[in-house]
């Protein structure tokens, strides 16, 4: 098992399964939502996405890859920031990543990337996403065997982030 962060564009990750950063009707959004569709071929992942909506805010849902290197897409849905106390947004968000992790397990995954979930269309402020993000990962990775990446999309939270490992 290991927990790496990088920056760059999770679309171009080879990994078993990436995480998309959805909303709960499943439907293709802005942000790196967007840029997954768009990469992975928003027809048919649109089509795969309306069989499983709508999910809870912190469900986690699996869909086949499609057109992008990552053979699955696991589509959970963060808190919007501003619709919540920081404990209740806490606990959401803690539970979109830990159930996008146990359902990457039931599906056999090696490996895994998450973006920031919930930091850009959903407010969440980036020190705390990162936080929150980086110690329910390392709570998963305590007794479960699978390789995480954090995908960064911005320069500035990355170096933020080594303060934080
Ligand atoms: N690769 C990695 N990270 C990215 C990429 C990318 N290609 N593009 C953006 N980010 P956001 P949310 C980062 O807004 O806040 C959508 O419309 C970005 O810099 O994508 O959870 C959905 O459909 C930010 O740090 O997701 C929902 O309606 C992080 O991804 C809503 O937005 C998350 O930003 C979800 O909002």
């Amino acid at each position: 098992m290991s927990f790496t962060i990088v920056q760059g564009d999770i679309t171009k990750m080879k990994v078993d399964a990436i995480v998309n950063a959805a909303n709960t009707e499943l439907r293709m959004g802005g942000g790196v939502c967007g840029a997954i569709f768009k990469a992975a071929g928003a027809a048919q992942l649109q089509a795969a996405c309306d069989k499983l909506a709508p999910i809870k805010t912190g469900e986690a849902v699996i869909t086949p890859g499609f057109g992008l290197p990552a053979r699955f897409i696991i589509h959970t849905a963060g808190p919007v920031y501003h619709h919540c106390s920081k404990e209740q947004s806490e606990q959401l968000l803690r539970a979109a990543y830990i159930n996008s992790l146990k359902i990457a397990v039931e599906n056999n995954c090696e490996s895994i990337a998450f973006p920031l979930i919930s930091s850009g269309i959903y407010g969440y402020p980036k020190d705390e996403a990162l936080q929150v993000a980086i110690s329910a990962i390392k709570d998963f990775l305590t007794d479960h065997d699978i390789h995480v990446t954090l995908v960064l999309f911005d320069k500035s939270t990355y170096i933020m982030s080594r303060e934080y490992l």
